[in-house]
């Protein structure tokens, strides 16, 4: 069965872009419940060790600079079928191909700069709340 939480990050172009606020609305009204959530900043080092998976891509440098480069929202989300709704909530890593009406399709700068992030399994969705969430910083 697939699980009930996911999380996300609302990235650094779309905090400075001014779009924290019309984002979290669209994560609600799309069924969606906030059960931990915090405005934070990536070192280089944590954000380096979140996308470790793609320490080998030549894109790795500029994203961990990118997601260091200044605050964030972080959040777990609640829903039935969290992981999968939320993907297509936010649409294709690639703005450009991403479907209209989609959170990227709306507010990401380009694929490296892509206003938000969502985890792709329900194991990385529990490895990546912990990496920001204590068990008291959750309330659902
Ligand atoms: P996603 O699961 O949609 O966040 O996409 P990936 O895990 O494939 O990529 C993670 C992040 O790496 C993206 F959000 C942005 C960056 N990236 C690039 O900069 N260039 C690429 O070609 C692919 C990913």
């Amino acid at each position: 069965m697939a699980g009930t939480r996911t999380f996300t990050m609302i990235k650094p172009d779309a905090v400075r872009n001014g779009h924290i606020g019309a984002i979290l609305e669209q994560i609600n009204a799309s069924g969606f419940k906030i059960i931990a959530m915090k405005y934070t900043k990536l070192s280089a080092e944590k954000a380096g060790e979140f996308y470790a998976v793609h320490k080998e891509r030549p894109f790795y440098g500029e994203l961990v600079e990118f997601m260091s480069s200044g605050p964030i929202v972080a959040a777990i989300l609640e829903k039935s079928n969290a992981v999968e709704d939320f993907r297509t909530l936010i649409g294709a890593t690639d703005p450009s191909k991403a479907e209209a009406g989609t959170i990227r399709a709306k507010y990401a700068t380009n694929i490296g700069e892509n206003a938000v992030h969502g985890s792709d399994s329900d194991e990385n969705a529990a490895i990546e709340g912990s990496f920001q969430f204590g068990g008291v910083e959750i309330f659902h």
